[in-house]
């Protein structure tokens, strides 16, 4: 009989990939919110809807997890749901705490109640490092962690719930310690998404310029396929433990922005304009995981290299290019 998995966040950009790596393999379940408009709710994963299950339910309302955990009695339990923009963390502080930390809590007390043998993995983040580094230049699981977004700090307490669960009451949870991970289906106010439309935007002559924040703060990027079979790996792992998921490398924005408008032919110094309202009260500015540990211990490796991962930006949002050309020939231009 198929093992049972219930995805939080299940129509998240990694929970889309979870999805598509686990659907012909375990019976899935996923948790949406309610959403005023309703093909938001499942826009990702709408594909596979005849194959998957969906629960209305939200990570705050305890009431609506212990309803889907008992209908559902899950072996695995991946928990994406998260207010993942760190950004807006800081303009939202207490509803992300809701979500973010109390909705771990909500969701590991329902666990040890109804099926306390269910093993649970949380998407943890590598904003929970804040500005720590070891001497290396890399985080790794021991690094000290010192948020600096309300974003970070949420997921830091949902961290350390995670661990106390599992040492206190010796149930199976662990943490993924993701990097920024990214791909073509990335919300569109990521700053690699952004940088990535509005490239082919400007290129498809629809805008002229694009505003982003700070330029010289780099990220560890990897694609989010690789980041959600690293995820599979640590919850079938033997025993419970937590795994730093990253690239390795770590590249400024600008000089994301440089790649990507190179690609297309140009140079982002004549379109790139920096608007101070998308500055963060405290920035986080070098990102570099490593992930010796789930290398060595789960024996991951990502499939694509950071220029895979540009190409399958572009090549996924192309449609831009091709629209312009429809818009185009309709206006006879
Ligand atoms: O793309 P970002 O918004 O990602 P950020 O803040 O690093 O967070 C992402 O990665 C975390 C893991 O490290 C996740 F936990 C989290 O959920 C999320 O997926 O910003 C990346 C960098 C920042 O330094 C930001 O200041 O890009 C800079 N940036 C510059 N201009 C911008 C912009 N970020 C956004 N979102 N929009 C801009 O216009």
């Amino acid at each position: 009989m198929f093992k049972k998995a219930l995805i939080t966040g299940i129509n998240g950009q990694i929970g889309n990939f979870l999805t598509r790596e686990l659907v012909d393999k375990v019976e899935i379940h996923g948790i949406v919110r309610r959403h005023s408009e309703v093909s938001s709710q499942d826009s990702r994963i709408h594909d596979l809807k005849d194959k998957i299950t969906l629960h209305y339910g939200d990570l705050t309302d305890k009431s609506s997890l212990e309803q889907i955990i008992d209908c559902v009695k899950p072996d695995y339990i991946y928990n994406m749901a998260a207010m993942s923009h760190v950004w807006v963390s800081n303009k939202t502080p207490i509803s992300t705490l809701e979500i973010n930390t109390i909705g771990v809590l909500n969701l590991l007390e329902t666990v040890r109640d109804i099926v306390p043998k269910c093993r649970v993995l949380q998407s943890s983040s590598s904003e929970m490092y804040g500005n720590n580094i070891e001497e290396n230049g890399y985080q790794n699981e021991n690094t000290r962690m010192d948020g600096v977004s309300i974003y970070g700090i949420s997921k830091t307490a949902a961290y350390h719930l995670i661990r106390y669960y599992r040492k206190a009451y010796g149930m199976f949870c662990c943490n993924s310690i993701c990097y920024n991970n990214e791909s073509s289906v990335r919300s569109d106010n990521f700053v690699t998404k952004k940088v990535v439309l509005g490239a082919l935007r400007i290129k498809a002559g629809l805008q002229n310029k694009l505003f982003l924040g700070n330029l010289d703060s780099s990220r560890d990027w990897s694609f989010s396929g690789d980041v959600a079979k690293a995820m599979i790996l640590i919850i079938n792992h033997t025993e419970p433990d937590d795994f730093v998921v990253a690239s390795g490398e770590t590249r400024t924005v600008r000089e994301f922005c440089d790649i990507v408008f190179s690609r297309l032919g140009m140079d982002y110094r004549d379109y790139v304009e920096v608007d101070p309202k998308y500055y963060r009260p405290l920035e986080l500015h070098v990102l570099k995981g490593d992930a010796t540990k789930i290398k060595t211990v789960l024996g991951w490796k990502p499939e694509y290299s950071f220029d895979d991962l540009v190409d399958e930006m572009i090549d996924g949002n192309r449609y831009i290019l091709t629209e312009m050309q429809y818009n185009g020939a309709k206006l006879g231009i």
